[in-house]
C-alpha cells in the first residue's frame, strides 16, 4: 500500500514537471521575446517636465544671438544640464552672419559616460530667429520670434532625456549638443547675395571644432520643430542621403512603438539644417527628425514657422513625448 502511494506521488510530481516544461517557452523563443521586449525597464519620459523646459527657455524672451536674453538663457541651459551631468562645456565662438554682423555664439554640450567609445550624438538648436519674416503681417517682419517650436521644443526633449540619462545611465555614451546661431539666415527681404551656409553657424563651427579633438559618434539625431500638434516627420532628404540606415532604424522603432501616424513612411525635401553640416564637415551620419508638411503651408514647415505666433500655446506635450519615447528606445537599445 505504502509503495503504491509513493509511486502515485512520484507520478503526480512528474506530471507537474512535464506540464510546467510544456508551458516554458523553448530557449530560442525566449531569446526572440527578449530581443523585441528588453527585460530592462526603460526610463519614463515626463511630458510635463519637458514642457517646463520649453517654458524655461521662453521665459528669457527671444534667444537672439548677441542679446542679453541669449547670454542669460545660455547660463540657464548650462546650469540646468549640470544638474544631470558634471561634463558640460560651453563652446564660445564668433561667426560672421550673412550681413557681416559678428555673432558671439555659444554651443552647449552635455556628455554622459564620457569615457565610452561607443557614442550617440543628440542635437537641436537653442537660438531663436531675429526676424518673423514669414509673418502674414509685414509689421512683424522685423520682430524676433519666441521659437517655441523652432528651437525650444527639441531642446526641451533633450534636457528631459538628460534628466533620464542621469537617473538611469545608458550602456553607450551620449553627447547632447545644443547649437547656437542656427536661425540667423537672411530674411526674405534681403537683397544681397544669398548663401545656404548662412544658416547653421553654430553647427558649422562645432563640426569643424568638435568639443573633443577627433570626436566620433556612431550616428547623430537632430531634432527640429518637434512640438507641433500631430507632427508629421517625413524622411528628410539629407538624412536619407547621408544616413539611410539610421532613418530606417529610427522609423522602424517608431512604427513598433505605434507612432506610424507621426513617423511617416514618405520622403520630404532637403533641408539645410544643422545635421547637414554635421554630416558634411564632421562626417557623422546624422538624421533630422523634423516636422514637414506638403499642404497647409507655403514653406513646407508648420503655418506659424518664422512668425510671431510660434508661441508656447502651439507646443504639444504629446508630440514632445512621442519623440522622447522613440529616442529612449533608440538610445537604450544601443550596446
Ligand atoms: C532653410 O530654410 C534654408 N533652412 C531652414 C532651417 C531651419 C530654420 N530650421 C529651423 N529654422
Ligand atoms: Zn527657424
Amino acid at each position: 500500500m505504502k509503495e503504491k502511494n509513493l509511486s502515485f506521488i512520484a507520478l503526480v510530481c512528474l506530471a507537474v514537471v512535464l506540464w510546467s516544461c510544456n508551458n516554458t517557452p523553448a530557449p530560442s523563443e525566449a531569446n526572440t521575446e527578449k530581443d523585441t521586449h528588453p527585460s530592462m525597464e526603460l526610463p519614463v519620459f515626463d511630458p510635463d517636465s519637458a514642457m517646463a523646459y520649453v517654458t524655461g527657455q521662453l521665459s528669457f524672451g527671444p534667444r537672439v544671438p548677441n542679446s542679453e536674453a541669449s547670454v542669460a538663457c545660455a547660463k540657464w541651459l548650462e546650469t540646468t544640464l549640470r544638474r544631470f551631468s558634471p561634463d558640460v562645456v560651453v563652446q564660445g565662438f564668433k561667426a560672421r552672419a550673412f550681413d557681416g554682423t559678428v555673432l558671439n555664439g555659444r554651443n552647449i554640450v552635455a556628455s554622459f559616460n564620457p569615457e565610452a567609445k561607443a557614442r550617440i550624438l543628440l542635437c537641436a538648436h537653442w537660438d531663436s530667429r531675429p526676424w518673423a519674416d514669414h509673418d502674414p503681417d509685414p509689421d512683424n517682419h522685423n520682430k524676433p520670434i519666441d521659437g517655441a517650436n523652432d528651437g525650444a521644443s527639441g531642446v526641451a526633449v533633450l534636457i528631459e532625456l538628460a534628466r533620464l540619462f542621469h537617473a538611469q545611465p545608458p550602456a553607450v555614451g551620449v553627447d547632447i549638443v545644443l547649437f547656437d546661431a542656427e536661425d540667423y539666415g537672411p530674411p526674405q527681404s534681403y537683397q544681397g547675395r544669398d548663401s545656404d551656409d548662412a544658416w547653421g553657424l553654430g553647427s558649422q563651427y562645432w563640426s569643424r571644432n568638435p568639443h573633443v579633438v577627433g570626436y566620433k559618434a556612431r550616428y547623430g539625431i537632430l531634432l527640429d520643430m518637434v512640438g507641433v500638434e500631430n507632427p508629421t516627420f517625413l524622411k528628410e532628404g539629407w538624412s536619407l542621403y547621408y544616413a539611410p540606415h539610421i532613418v530606417k532604424k529610427v522609423w522602424s522603432i517608431a512604427r513598433q512603438a505605434g507612432f506610424s501616424a507621426n513617423f511617416i513612411d514618405d520622403e520630404g525635401g532637403y533641408i539645410t539644417d544643422d545635421h547637414y553640416y554635421v554630416n558634411r564637415d564632421a562626417n557623422i551620419p546624422t538624421i533630422n527628425i523634423i516636422h514637414l508638411q506638403r499642404e497647409g503651408s507655403s514653406s513646407g514647415f508648420y503655418p506659424h514657422w518664422h512668425t510671431v505666433h510660434d508661441n508656447l500655446d502651439k507646443v504639444s506635450r504629446t508630440s514632445l513625448a512621442v519623440v522622447g519615447n522613440v529616442l529612449i528606445q533608440v538610445i537604450y537599445s544601443e550596446k
